[in-house]
């Protein structure tokens, strides 16, 4: 795949994220839709042609899904395309017949038909939507968007911006995505990555602000397998939450902020750039540093920057799961190119399709990877012998790392492990149902990264 040269930097016009509150609560009104269908989109800059994608509402990203915490998302979905497809409420503590998995959750929805999603959203933050039915090919033809749950006390900032940051594998004449969905090179290497990046289904993205206003980022990485890394010009200021879960004191942002496929982050942030200009800026393969979203300032403000904010108030049930009583879990990833797997065990996964084992299988399997019991604490360690990072997201239930000397790291539902690395994380097993364990860089999941747990 030649690499993607726009001719011109242009900001596209026509395809914002709409905010589009969902009205929770009255069961004897019919479901608000949501509705799956094809729509044409100008992902490439100006000049190109349009793009047909997946959409939900026609949208791309889908609409803004906004509620208040403790209140039920009620959505009929309805299947506008010509194949089978379901919803998953990525990192949403849900019940487990609403999770959206195809073939574990729920039937996929079929052409034409609906299903109602409704659930409550116990806790407050940044998450997301995106079909569990073929991934890979689903989520990159556009079918994602933002799913925020608000505070009850909402943080003092001036506004609130959800950045969903994707890329997106074009045809460089027709700009059309490109069809190569079981191209053997993306499911054994790094997985399928998008040659036009761009932020809220744009190629360039701009905002406007005014210096020392206050903003609330609420960043998504909807890529199928790129990692952004990411660094922030004229905006300082904290890191408040991960994967939507709080922090318990604002941090300050790192120098670079790492984004694995799935992975969200909240940021604080005051604009404190000197000129007329800020900007979150992507490294790129070759090292250099590319604007990913413009911030053009408009004046100011105020005159001063504000006091360190408070932290977001906790999530309900964030205590720390009991490692001295967690049962010991042991994953081993493998497979992949140049992995080190034995070339008779690769050539034979390879004839069933698939390049990878979690727990020596090339899911998804029965039966479940570990049955657990409801309210057990578990430790899971993952090795990952592969020669590629993986993005381990866990349905259902977030975990903590166990860090050096039995401490515990943040709240996440994403993990990021790199070739060669280990881990172990941590959590109480407190959702009943079918849970996957998957990476999410969507190659990797459809040739044999996906595993699930039962939980009872
Ligand atoms: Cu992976």
């Amino acid at each position: 795949m030649p690499s993607f040269h726009p001719t011109r930097r242009a900001v596209l016009a026509g395809l914002g994220a709409t905010a589009l509150s969902a009205r929770a609560g009255f069961a004897d009104s019919a479901p608000i839709p949501l509705t799956a269908q094809r729509v044409l989109a100008q992902i490439a800059p100006k000049g190109y042609p349009q793009t047909e994608v997946w959409s939900y509402d026609g949208q791309l990203p889908g609409p803004q899904l906004r509620l208040a915490q403790s209140t039920r998302l009620r959505r009929r979905f309805v299947n506008k395309l010509d194949v089978p497809t379901s919803v998953h409420w990525h990192g949403i503590r849900i019940a487990n017949a609403m999770d959206g998995v195809a073939g574990l959750t729920q039937e996929a929805v079929a052409p034409g038909a609906s299903f109602d999603y409704d659930f409550l959203v116990p806790d407050a933050g940044t998450y997301w939507y995106h079909a569990h039915t073929h991934s890979m090919e689903q989520v990159a033809r556009g079918l994602s968007g933002a799913l925020i749950v608000e505070e009850r006390d909402a943080p003092d900032v001036d506004r609130d911006e959800v950045l969903m940051l994707d890329d997106w594998r074009l045809d460089p004449e027709t700009a059309q995505i490109a069809p190569d969905f079981s191209h053997p090179m993306d499911l054994s290497h790094g997985g399928r990555f998008g040659n036009l990046i761009g932020t809220n289904g744009r190629y360039n993205l701009s905002l406007t602000a005014k210096r020392h206003e206050r903003l609330r980022l609420r960043l998504i990485n909807a890529a199928n397998a790129r990692t952004f890394v990411l660094r922030l010009a004229g905006l300082s200021g904290w890191q408040v939450a991960l994967d939507g879960m709080p922090q318990p004191t604002p941090e300050p942002i790192a120098q670079n902020i790492v984004l694995a496929p799935a992975q969200r982050i909240d940021l604080i942030v005051d604009v404190t750039a000197a000129g007329d200009e800020a900007a979150i800026d992507r490294l790129g393969n070759d090292a250099q540093w590319y604007r990913q979203v413009g911030v053009q300032i408009t004046g100011a403000a105020s005159r001063a920057r504000r006091a360190v904010p408070a932290a977001l108030p906790p999530n309900p049930r964030m205590e720390l799961p009991d490692l001295a009583q967690a049962r010991p879990l042991e994953m081993k990833i493998e497979g992949g190119a140049m992995g080190g797997m034995p070339m008779s065990q690769m050539r034979s996964l390879m004839q069933s399709g698939k390049f990878w084992t979690l727990g020596g299988q090339a899911g998804p399997v029965d039966p479940p990877f570990a049955r657990l019991s409801l309210g057990e604490p578990v430790r899971l360690r993952m090795v990952n012998d592969t020669a590629f990072p993986h993005a381990m997201h866990l349905h259902g239930m977030h975990f903590r790392e166990v860090l050096e000397g039995e401490r515990l790291g943040p709240m996440r539902d994403t993990l990021l492990t790199e070739a060669g690395a280990r881990h172990e994380i941590a959590f109480t097993a407190d959702n009943p149902g079918k849970w996957l364990l998957h990476c999410h860089m969507l190659a990797h999941a459809a040739a044999g990264m996906t595993a699930w747990i039962e939980v009872s």
